[in-house]
């Protein structure tokens, strides 16, 4: 995968601390979340970087992306992953789900782990419908429990909040208090981004960045698991017992077919033996 450098890293100083040589590896920071909540716009922001971000209501990011940059105040590379939205209009999350899966495995058989995971959700929202609820519990099945102390859910576009910010303070609250409450009971914290880079790194700076394996890592790759019987995986239970199913169907179609075909050649013999 192409790493898009939004400075070189060439310019990275020589000279490090242990701890600072602890981060030669760079430092992997995922955003994840619904299509829209701002991952782009979060990376396009900290990092300088001309990413493209959204402009319809469709899924703007197709493919996972990363976009490198040095720390602005601190002496290592930070890496940020951009990747595509999880869409309630659209019937390919599992295309997403398989996608942003397989990247993670892929990372984790290279020794590679996420130091953080920020999932972007707009405030401006006046309601978490249904799909915003799957795409959350998808969220939490592909990092588990021990990646939630990396895990900052940021509520975006406080800048467009204007006047009274009541309603808006009473959404985060609900968000925290219910749909956010298992994450934020295991040390996820919650954190508003007001569209500027100072307040992208206000957020990445909140993270611990010590590297954490995901669910999904070590049950594709540590467990052997096919994507299908992970947890993630599993939501789209639905799915594959209609893949299954035609699966079945189709071998069954096969089977007639070829005991057809037996049967013809077996009468052509019979025909040649009684001539
Ligand atoms: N004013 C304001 N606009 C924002 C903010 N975050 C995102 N936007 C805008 O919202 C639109 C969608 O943002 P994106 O960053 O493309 O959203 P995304 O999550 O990457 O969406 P997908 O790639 O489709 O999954 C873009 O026009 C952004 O400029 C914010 O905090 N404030
Ligand atoms: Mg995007």
């Amino acid at each position: 995968m192409d790493v898009f450098y939004q400075l070189n890293p060439q310019t990275l100083p020589q000279r490090k601390s242990t701890k600072e040589a602890a981060h030669d590896i760079p430092i992997l920071i995922a955003i994840m979340g619904p299509t829209g909540g701002g991952k782009s716009n979060f990376i396009k922001l900290a990092t300088g970087s001309d990413i493209e971000v959204g402009h319809s209501l469709h899924s703007c990011t197709m493919s996972i992306r990363e976009v490198a940059c040095l720390h602005p105040h601190k002496n290592y590379e930070i890496r940020f992953v951009d990747t595509p939205g999880f869409d309630p209009t659209s019937h390919e999350n599992l295309e997403v789900l398989n996608d942003i899966a397989r990247w993670l495995a892929q990372k984790y058989q290279g020794g590679v782990k996420l130091s953080g995971v920020i999932y972007t959700h707009r405030i401006t929202d006046n309601r978490v419908s249904n799909s915003a609820l799957t795409t959350l519990d998808l969220f939490q099945k592909i990092c588990g429990a021990n990646a939630f102390p990396n895990i900052r859910l940021v509520t975006t576009h406080w800048d467009d909040v204007r006047g009274d910010t009541h309603e808006y303070e009473k959404r985060e609250t609900e968000l925290c208090n219910v749909f956010w409450s298992a994450l934020m009971e295991r040390g996820s914290k919650t954190l508003r981004f007001h569209n500027s880079m100072t307040s992208a790194w206000d957020i990445i700076d909140s993270l611990p960045l010590d590297r954490r394996t995901l669910q999904i890592q070590q049950e594709m790759v540590d467990q052997n698991l096919s994507l299908e019987e992970t947890t993630a995986g599993r939501t789209f239970a639905w799915f594959w017992d209609v893949v299954n199913s035609l699966r079945s169907i189709m071998e069954r179609i096969g089977l007639a077919l070829r005991g057809t075909r037996m049967s013809e050649d077996g009468s052509a013999s019979l025909r040649r033996f009684e001539s």
